[in-house]
């Protein structure tokens, strides 16, 4: 077992092991011992956002399979979730779970055909639960993986009118998978939130919809990501600004936001055997051409205007050849490969810029580092709070009942020597003996509430500490990844002592103390208040070494 959840289980097992001697405690024990069963399920990261904000299409990106279904409708929207393992049967992959608790194993066939959008499919979409699927893929060691419904279906209004019977169902059903997602989410260990960047979305209007989508969120396990971004050009090449104004904005609720195209990264992968030819192809059309009739708009590609285009240049390529280079992917994606080809000195040379313009890469080295890596801390963090809010329950509740029954029990028991036992002393003696079995003394209580102080609570706070502090060298570490260039020589030093290779540096007294004057030094002259800062943690990182 990791450290980490060891030292977690440690605490929880002191802590119900001290709780048993309180009377009446068998409702916190359960609960102690729901967290301690906790330390071994995995954690559970939920992708969640809007319908169409292009979860799925993410998921599959991520694990390099096309295992979720993309494209759907609110009626066959499903929860799935992805589980690391082997499937027992490999022609029956797919476990389904239904909401009366049946559990059965179906095909690929079985799943795909949930890509109708009629009545039957909805009928049985709606007694299932979840799908999940056991896939060997590193990513899943430490965590489930989540793909929700989604949030706030778009009313498709044609849809509604043309079959308004219908149409009451499947308002039914959004409810439904709006209600699911926000609670797999709020129940969720880590989110990733993914807004979609819809053409021409004002900045506010932007925010609202991340507000809306991560409402509640606390900023270490959640992470904002714009969608899709190919869509619009103004945002693909702004991308991360854009991001970055939201992250400023929500800086409470999101540890960060960046943007992706998943399609587009799937896109390089699949065509990229093709670029060298495209690339050629490309360059022969004169750039007012391709500029502003064919990159136009999807129908221009297709062949809008090339009745007239063709009298200009009768050689032009041909709008079945253009077609058949698009193939199906989204205009977006397909219209800034085509761009870039063109304008990119080899093929070679735009792979790299489109692969930088999708982010995709980055993306997932983020999630690596920040869920995948740290799943365990996250975990643990989220039951230490758990618990530190039962003990709090039961200082103030169990404890402080036990304490005034001890004071009432000495006033009991002067009364009873005063009063019965010159009477009747067999009694008395009764009662006392009575009243020593059943009330807790002041200091067996005090012993008690030593105790959870000294094995629980310190070693708690302690604990949440070290993990605290680990969180910050992770975020410092992101910042000084981000800006790599800036760190020159250091670059490599500031990675180890933020742990970046998960032991911190062995140094004699001396040479930590002068390291520590040196980025002391360094802060003082810095200009930028980013650096500023890492460079004044870096010092006390030092000192704390
Ligand atoms: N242009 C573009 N389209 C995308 C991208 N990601 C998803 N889509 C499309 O958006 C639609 C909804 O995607 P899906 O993954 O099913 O969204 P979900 O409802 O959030 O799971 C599908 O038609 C996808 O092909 C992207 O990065 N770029
Ligand atoms: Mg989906």
């Amino acid at each position: 077992m990791n450290p980490i959840e060891q030292r977690t289980l440690d605490i929880l097992n002191r802590s119900s092991e001290i709780i048993r001697e309180l009377p009446n405690s068998a409702g916190y024990l359960d609960e102690i011992n729901k967290l301690a069963r906790n330390v071994h399920t995995k954690c559970t990261l939920a992708i969640g956002g809007r319908v169409k904000a292009g979860k799925s299409t993410f998921i599959n990106t991520l694990l390099g399979e096309q295992l979720a279904l993309v494209g759907t409708t609110e009626t066959t929207a499903t929860i799935n979730r992805f589980v690391y393992g082997k499937p027992a049967d490999p022609n029956r992959p797919i476990k389904v779970v239904y909401k009366n608790g049946n559990v059965s194993y179906e095909s690929q066939e079985f799943m795909d055909s949930f890509q109708g959008n009629d009545a039957k499919t909805m009928a049985l979409s709606k007694g299932i639960l979840y799908f999940e699927r056991a896939i060997e893929n590193p990513i899943l060691l430490d965590i489930d993986l989540v793909d929700t419904p989604g949030t706030d279906a778009v009313v498709d209004e044609h849809q509604e009118a043309a079959e308004s019977a219908f149409g009451f169902a499947r308002d039914e059903l959004r409810k439904e998978h709006d209600a699911q997602t926000k609670d797999l989410v709020k129940k969720a260990d880590a989110v990733i939130y993914l807004v979609g960047a819809v053409a021409n979305q004002s900045n506010k209007q932007f925010l609202d919809n991340f507000q809306q989508a991560c409402d509640g969120a606390s900023a270490l396990n959640a992470i904002g990501v714009i969608s899709r971004i190919d869509e619009e050009e103004n945002t693909l090449y702004n991308s991360k600004d854009q991001a970055e104004y939201v992250a400023n904005s929500l800086k409470d609720q999101l540890s960060g936001v960046m943007p992706v195209s998943a399609s587009l990264y799937d896109a390089i992968h699949k065509y990229t055997t093709k670029f060298e030819n495209w690339q050629r192809i490309l360059k022969a059309i004169p750039e007012d051409i391709f500029n502003t009739y064919l990159c136009r708009s999807q129908e221009a590609w297709e062949g809008k205007y090339d009745a007239a285009l063709v009298k200009k240049h009768p050689n032009l390529i041909t709008a079945e050849v253009r077609q058949q280079m698009k193939d199906d992917m989204p205009w977006g994606v397909f219209r800034v490969i085509v761009k870039t080809l063109y304008s990119a000195s080899s093929a070679e040379d735009a792979r790299q810029q489109l692969l930088t313009l999708s982010n995709f890469e980055e993306v997932k080295q983020v999630l690596q580092d920040q869920f995948f890596a740290r799943a365990k801390a996250i975990k643990c963090t989220i039951l230490l709070a758990q618990l530190r809010n039962i003990i709090w329950q039961i200082r103030n509740d169990a404890l402080y009942r036990l304490k005034r029954t001890a004071k009432k029990s000495v006033e009991w028991s002067t009364l009873i020597n005063n009063r019965i036992r010159p009477y009747d002393s067999a009694n008395a003696e009764e009662l006392l003996a009575f009243i020593r079995s059943n009330v807790k003394s002041e200091s067996e209580i005090q012993r008690i509430e030593h105790s959870i102080k000294g094995d629980v609570v310190g070693p708690l706070e302690q604990l949440e500490n070290e993990i605290q502090n680990l969180n910050i060298d992770y975020k410092m570490l992101q910042e000084v990844q981000r800006y790599k260039d800036r760190w020159g020589d250091n670059y490599a030093e500031l990675c180890e002592l933020f742990g970046m290779y998960g032991t911190k540096p062995q140094l004699s007294v001396e040479q930590k103390m002068q390291r520590q004057m040196f980025w002391q030094g360094k802060a003082m002259r810095l200009l930028d208040p980013k650096m500023q800062e890492i460079a004044r943690y870096a010092a006390s990182s030092y000192g704390k070494l």
